[in-house]
């Protein structure tokens, strides 16, 4: 049987980010030819709600690329055709295809053959899962413009574990979501429309993705009661289609919490029947559900120390719940005190993961497994390696890696994750002394000590913003999350140049530059935040956005750098330190136990040095602070320039939007810039050699200014205001501050720094006399209802021409409880 089925045109909302990198846009006469002849019949062998999803893409995607309609069928046609099965099904008709047993499940093959004298293109899965994944690289392979006229791949992920994680609540709320309110939950219910849940799984398919936690470690009890359990079905029945699986994040405590018992003793026998009863509750509606989640003593979490029990104990209980349906539970290696006492020189939160899991090695169940950030403290701009990676030998683990940019500059900053999640999983633990060694990525797959599962996490926390992330060149981190689940031996380059293609097309200058922007990403805000293994040097009491150095100082949290006026840096090292680097391999440990061999990028993660330390790049650290924090801000500044060459070659829409965020971006580098440079200047006392930091030609600071109305306000911490001060209004107040210019006649750009605060959105005007040059409205959400170094805000206005004596004048209106503060204005020359 053949039907004609019409193309699905491309989305009436193509460019606004929705399609992401499955736009599907029409190819170009010069890549078609590139791509060779393709067949526009689909031939579907067998039928399931994933086959079908497989086929109607292809129709979707080869019909919008190719500008044409694309038949569909069950039976081989006369004509040549794309040849859609499982491996089981294709092979009787095409020989040449490997059998199912040679490929790893999810795997596919995508092959060229001819079958009963016609010509096929096949896509041939071991599972329904892998005929949707070939049909999706099919697809990828002719966005990307490449010949598919020969083919003959055999692909098979390098883990069976590929999820995301969401730190959903079910009030709609997410925690560390940065694009909009949750796409599941809205006012504890599971939402009634869940179209964009089942867009999502599409996206998630096409990169291999096949598991989603739908809810946040931070678990709220109720998600597996029994009203609630038919909501979460409604959802794993939207992802199916896309072979992505749905599990849950549970709270250890709900025996006592939700099943009426006095206990969450893991070695009770009633919490035992407890966890049994709602697991087979759960698989009773969601026969697919890939398992559980579990946060346990973290963060104010309950967790099996309030009974003395071990983690494996706790995870047990539950693996043994789910054992019999198949399932999984992740048990996270994020466990550390947050209470510590800061004043003991030998506390150490890097140490909390190692200390917590090494001596349970062995003692989880077949079906647990050990969910270990990346790094050992908490997805900083640099961390090496955690150790628990190379110490976990009869325990399965999972790599857990950040999406959400949380310490990373939250989506407003462009940072492409993927070069730094390459240096963990490519990092030699030397976890066994056999050639050519254990990197990261063989470990966490299961390869390495052949565990059973094992694999890939991220913490992807996409929103209800119309191009899921906030940021449209944020969605790199979500598909280079995926292609490096599935193979984490890509390179950093090759998906960053495919992403770009796919999002933005074949243009060369538009992929050059698109994508060399996202591979300079995350050097650049490692260098204005957080160089040397410094940590990120936010605030991380709360936003973790803007800088907040002594923040992670004097209290429990730990992420110390232990600055003080000599120098910087945690002394991690066996010989004087908290013993860390007793935690690695020998060999490897050995590295980081000398300043010597510490690589620059990691010496204050492990060392203690005076500020006139030299490094091996030959500049001494606070020289490199200073020196790193001008560079990095400049880079970000270059990002605009970079980008505003590509006006007019990609379309209006998704150019402004990523402009508008990369200025933003440069101005809040400046404040990273100035913040570090002059707390070290004032804490080191030792002079900026280049005579950079703390000289601020061209700035008028506000209180310096002539104003009506403003007044005085000491800003906390001081360093995130230049001269630590700025000008608040009253609420309902109009406020101004004047400058007499007197330098000579020209034409400039004026910055005017000011505090966006999220409790309102407050009008500016710059004025030149009674003129008006541009007016603009601070409606951020930085996370803050303070000025402080979250909400400080530039906003540049170009080609303003001025003469002796003109009056600039900056005034705001406020609005909400809002202060409309004012930091300083700064005359540059117009480029
Ligand atoms: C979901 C960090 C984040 C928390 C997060 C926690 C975790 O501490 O700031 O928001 O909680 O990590 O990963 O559990």
């Amino acid at each position: 049987m053949v039907a004609l089925v019409a193309a699905i045109p491309m989305s009436a909302q193509a460019e606004t980010g929705y399609d992401a990198w499955l736009r599907y846009a029409p190819l170009p006469p010069t890549v078609l030819t590139r791509v060779g002849s393709v067949p526009r019949s689909v031939t579907l062998l067998g039928d399931s709600p994933v086959l079908r999803s497989a086929r109607d893409e292809i129709v979707r995607g080869l019909g919008s690329m190719h500008a044409s309609t694309i038949a569909t069928g069950t039976s081989l046609p006369r004509t040549s055709t794309i040849l859609l099965g499982t491996l089981d099904r294709v092979r009787p008709v095409v020989p040449a295809a490997p059998a199912a047993a040679e490929l790893a499940p999810d795997g596919f093959w995508l092959g060229t053959a001819t079958a009963r004298g016609q010509a096929v293109l096949v896509v041939a899965g071991r599972n329904e899962r892998g005929v949707l994944y070939g049909a999706f690289a099919l697809l990828q392979r002719i966005a990307l413009g490449e010949d598919v006229s020969r083919l003959n791949e055999r692909q098979e992920p390098a883990a069976p574990i590929r999820w995301v994680n969401h730190w959903d609540n079910l009030d709609g709320t997410i925690e560390r979501g940065y694009a909009g309110r949750s796409i599941f939950f809205e006012n504890g219910r599971v939402q009634e429309d869940l179209s964009r849940v089942r867009d999502y799984g599409r996206l998630l398919a096409s990169v291999g993705v096949n598991g989603l936690t739908v809810n946040n470690v931070n678990a709220n009890a109720l998600v597996i009661t029994d009203g609630f359990i038919p909501q979460l079905a409604r959802i794993a029945d939207v992802l199916r289609p896309w072979g992505v699986s749905l599990s849950v994040s549970i709270d250890f405590s709900s025996p006592r919490r939700i099943g009426g018992l006095d206990t969450f003793d893991p070695l009770d026998a009633r919490v035992a029947a407890f966890w049994k009863d709602r697991v087979d509750a759960l698989y009773r509606a969601i026969p697919d559900l890939g398992g559980i989640v579990l946060k346990a003593d973290s963060e104010g979490r309950l967790g099996p120390s309030a009974y003395n029990r071990t983690h494996a104990d706790a995870a047990n209980v539950i693996a043994r719940a789910l054992a019999p349906h198949g399932g999984v539970i992740f048990y996270r290696g994020f466990v550390y005190d947050n209470l510590m006492d800061w004043r003991d020189p030998k506390n150490d939160r890097a140490r909390a993961a190692y200390d917590n899991f090494h001596p349970l090695d062995g003692k989880f169940d077949a079906n647990a497994v050990v969910q270990i950030k990346h790094g050992p403290i908490d997805f900083q701009v640099r961390e090496p390696a955690s150790p628990l990676f190379g110490a976990l030998r009869n325990t399965n683990q999972a790599i857990e890696l950040q999406i959400t940019q949380e310490y990373l500059g939250q989506q407003r900053h462009v940072c492409f994750l993927v070069p730094m999640w390459k240096a963990v999983l490519d990092f030699d633990m030397q976890a066994t002394s056999t050639s050519p060694g254990t990197p990261v990525r063989d470990l966490v797959s299961g390869r390495t000590f052949n565990r059973p599962v094992g694999g890939f996490v991220g913490v992807s926390n996409v929103g209800r913003d119309t191009n899921w992330l906030g940021h449209d060149l944020a969605m790199a981190n979500l598909y280079g999350f995926g292609r490096l689940a599935w193979n984490p031996t890509t390179s950093a380059r090759t998906i960053a140049t495919d992403w770009t293609t796919l999002t933005f097309g074949h243009d060369p200058q538009v992929v050059e530059t698109v994508t060399s922007i996202l591979l300079d990403s995350w050097p650049a805000y490692e260098r204005y935040t957080g160089p040397l293994g410094a940590g990120t040097l936010t605030d991380i009491i709360r936003v973790h956005y803007g800088p907040g150095i002594e923040s992670s100082e004097r209290n429990g949290w730990g992420q110390w750098h232990r600055a003080n006026g000599q120098g910087i840096g945690m002394d991690r090292t066996i010989a004087t330190g908290t013993g860390f680097t007793a935690q690695y391999i020998p060999l490897v440990g050995a590295q980081y136990e000398s300043t010597a061999s510490t690589p620059d990028e990691l010496l204050l993660f492990f060392h203690h040095v005076p500020y006139t330390h030299v490094l091996h790049s030959g500049k001494t650290v606070i020289q490199h602070i200073y020196d790193s924090h001008y560079q990095g801000a400049q880079e970000a500044a270059d990002f605009v320039k970079r980008w505003r060459r590509l006006d007019r070659l990609i379309d209006r829409q998704r150019y402004a939007s990523v402009l508008a965020r990369l200025e933003y971006q440069a101005g809040h580098a400046v404040v990273w810039r100035d913040a570090i440079n002059n707390w070290f200047l004032w804490l080191s006392d030792i002079a900026d050699a280049n005579g950079l930091a703390g000289r601020f030609p061209g700035r008028i600071e506000a209180e310096s200014m002539a104003r009506e109305r403003y007044a005085n306000t000491p800003v906390v911490p001081w360093e995130t205001a230049s001269a630590g001060q700025a000008m608040t209004c009253e609420p309902g107040e109009t406020c101004s501050a004047r400058h007499r210019y007197q330098g000579p006649a020209g034409t400039f750009d004026v910055a005017v720094q000011f505090f966006d605060e999220n409790d309102g959105a407050s009008r500016f005007t710059l004025f030149t006399g009674d003129r008006v040059i541009e007016s603009w409205v601070a409606d951020g959400e930085f996370g803050s209802p303070s000025p402080n170094g979250h909400t400080s805000t530039r906003h540049t206005v170009r080609g303003v021409r001025l003469s002796p004596d003109d009056e600039l004048r900056v005034q705001v209106t406020t609005d909400g409880m809002e202060s409309g503060a004012l930091d300083y204005i700064e005359i540059t020359a117009s480029p």
